[in-house]
This record gives structure tokens, sequence and C-alpha cells, in this order.
């Protein structure tokens, strides 16, 4: 596999919004006993529905271990999905499986970042994780897709956001989190994302979602739609305790200039729930020293941000709750262009995330 010594920025390259076209999305199917319950099947049966809807646009691979192979390539025996053998220790890809960038001559390469499982031994979510650190060099090497690997750099894909025109969306929940990179300032991490993503402005929401297990990825709480525009997780609620975030976030939302001077339009998404997994759901995840405990007095951080957006298409969780309608209204009327999907979202989020991250779009980079 190719490493180059280089950076993105230096070389032409930058990272696409999630609206540009893609060739595929990538994802990686869920197992494992002690973050997904009764043994995965319930999650794999939710994994493979979310495929499908994604096949509807596009194609999908599948990575998936050795053990669970047959069992995964019988049931992804659908049109557009490709299924290949990937170790992994979870199925997070947005987070294990490389950042793509693009050039304007059609070249498409790749950043592997370095992972440490959402905090390594310091609030980490499980033990040993060096198969998914592995997962983003795998797919470059299988996509014959030269990488880049910033050094002694953790960064997991959702807890960015870029609009393609220079300004990236994170928390400093996440990334100034002494668990992440606790050799660098502020500062230095900016110099990173700016070389590594060619970006040029960073937008700081002091925190992502309650309860976050991630630390607070953005891609749980505040997205962008288009160039100029986010959409954010809302509530009016002041007993919420989204409430303190989601306000603190929209002020510097509407107080940050972005990389092209605008002030952003700053759309409102409310909040399902709150939702809280049953004793029962958390009684079929087996238990292991070391990986996240699963309790149903904990709020889940259930998101309708959690999205992912596809070619001619928005794939989003549902959740079995009032504000399902109103939450697909919203996102048709912010995509007008663009079919909204709604797939059945409870089962990903027992497991501590949703769509967006458990799926990694490839982009298509067209010569201009
Ligand atoms: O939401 C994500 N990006 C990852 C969540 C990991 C949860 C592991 N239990």
């Amino acid at each position: 596999m190719t490493t180059l010594n280089s950076t993105p920025r230096a070389d032409g390259f930058h990272m696409p919004a999630e609206w540009a076209p893609q060739t595929q999305v990538w994802m990686v199917w869920p197992e494992r006993p002690d973050n997904w319950r009764l043994g995965g099947k319930p999650v794999q049966a939710a994994h493979i529905a979310l495929a499908k809807a994604i096949a509807r646009f596009e194609p999908v691979t599948v990575g998936v271990s050795a053990a669970q192979y047959d069992n995964a390539r019988a049931r992804l025996d659908l049109p557009n999905i490709r299924v290949v053998e990937l170790s992994s220790d979870d199925a997070w890809v947005r987070d294990t499986g490389p950042t793509f960038v693009i050039n304007d001559s059609g070249e498409v390469r790749g950043v592997n970042w370095g992972f440490n499982a959402w905090g390594g031994f310091d609030g980490g979510l499980y033990a040993p994780w060096n198969r998914d650190e592995q997962v983003g060099g795998k797919i470059l090497e299988i996509e014959r897709c030269p990488r880049y690997a910033p050094e002694d750099f953790i960064l997991e894909g959702g807890s960015i956001h870029v609009d393609g025109e220079g300004t990236l969306i994170t928390t400093e929940e996440c990334l100034l989190n002494r668990n992440r990179n606790p050799h660098l300032f502020r500062k230095e991490i900016e110099q990173v994302l700016g070389e590594q993503l060619a970006v040029d402005t960073i937008i700081w929401l002091p925190h992502g979602l309650y309860n976050d297990e991630t630390d607070g990825h953005v891609d749980n709480f505040c997205c962008y739609v288009r160039p100029g525009e986010v959409l954010l997780a809302w509530t009016d609620d002041p007993q919420d305790p989204n409430y303190e975030r989601c306000h603190a976030a929209l002020n510097v939302l509407q107080n940050t200039p972005d990389a092209k001077g605008r002030t952003l339009v700053v759309h409102k998404m409310p909040i399902p729930g709150p939702l809280y997994a049953t004793q029962e759901e958390c009684d079929g995840v087996d238990l292991v020293e070391g990986t996240q405990e699963r309790h149903p007095s904990v709020r889940l951080a259930g998101s309708y941000v959690n999205f992912l957006i596809v070619n001619g298409g928005i794939i989003a969780p549902s959740f079995d709750d009032p504000l399902d309608a109103e939450a697909e209204a919203i996102l048709q009327r912010i995509f007008p262009e663009h079919e909204v999907v709604m797939v059945p979202g409870r089962e990903l989020l027992l497991g501590g995330g949703n769509i967006h991250c458990l799926t990694q779009q490839q982009p298509a980079a067209a010569s201009r």
C-alpha cells in the first residue's frame, strides 16, 4: 500500500462535502455480543435494512469477519451489495474507515487516522481495538487508493463535518478531550485538520448531544445540509439536559463566519424521546469488563441528525417516536431534490450510534 509523506492540502486534495457524488458506501457487519444484544441478531436485521435502503441509490460494500462471512454473504445476497471479508472489532466504519479526499483531476485518496476506540484506556468503549485500527488502511488497499497517515493523531470520522468549501464543524468535547490527542493544543489540532482535509476555518461547538458515548461526536448533533446551512439537534425544554448544549451551539454557529465569510443558516431538528433501553434489551448484551455497560436508566443519545446523504437520497433513522413524521418532513423540506428514506434506527441506537456512524461514503471524483 502506498503511504504518502506529503499532505492532502500540499497535493491539491480536499475532503468533499457528503452531498458530492459518491461511488459507494462502506459498511461493516455488526456482531460483537458485548455491544449488540442477543449476539447481534436484531442489529444484523436492522443493518441489512439499512444496506438495502442505501443500495437503492448506489453500491454498498459490507466488510465482514471470517466467522460471520457465510451468514452475512447469504443474507446480503441483494442487488448492488458487495460483501468482502474484513476483520474488525465492531461496525463503526464512520470512525474506523478512511476519510476520502479528492482533487480536481479525478483522483481519490484517503486519510487513515489513528483510532483508539473513542478514548483508549481513559474512557474508551472497548479493548483491544487493533482490528478496528486496520480497517481504514484495508479499505484503501482494496480500493487501490494511496493513503495519508498523519502520525500520532487520533480522529474519528464522526467527529467532523465539512462543507467542502473550506469549513469544518466539530466539538470541543471530543477533539479537545484529553483521551484523544492530549499532546496537542487546539491550534495544533486545527493545523493537522487544515493540512489533512484542506479546511481553513474550524467551527468549534462546545458539546455534542447529552450522553453520547463518543464524547460528543458532531455527527449526532449538527451537520451540514448545504454550503452555509447546518441542521442542529434542538430542544426548547429547559429541563432537558440538551437545552444548554443546543443553545450554546446555536450561539457559536450564529456568530462564527465560515471560510467564505458567510453567517450560517441554522435549521433545527427536534430530538426524539427521551429514549431509553428496556431492561430486556440491556439484559441481552454480554457483560465484559472494559466494555460500555448498558442500563435502562441511562438516556440514549438518539438523534435524527445522524443520517447519511447518498446520491439522490437521505437515509435517516426512525425511532417509533411521535416526532418521526416531523423529522422526515423537515429533512424533505431541507433536501427537496433528494428522496428521504426513514430506516428503523432503534437497534442501531442501542449499540451507541446510528446510520451516519455505521456508514462511510466514498466520493466519486469527477474530472473538472
Ligand atoms: O457513534 C459512533 N460514531 C460510534 C459509537 C460507538 C459505540 C460503541 N458502543
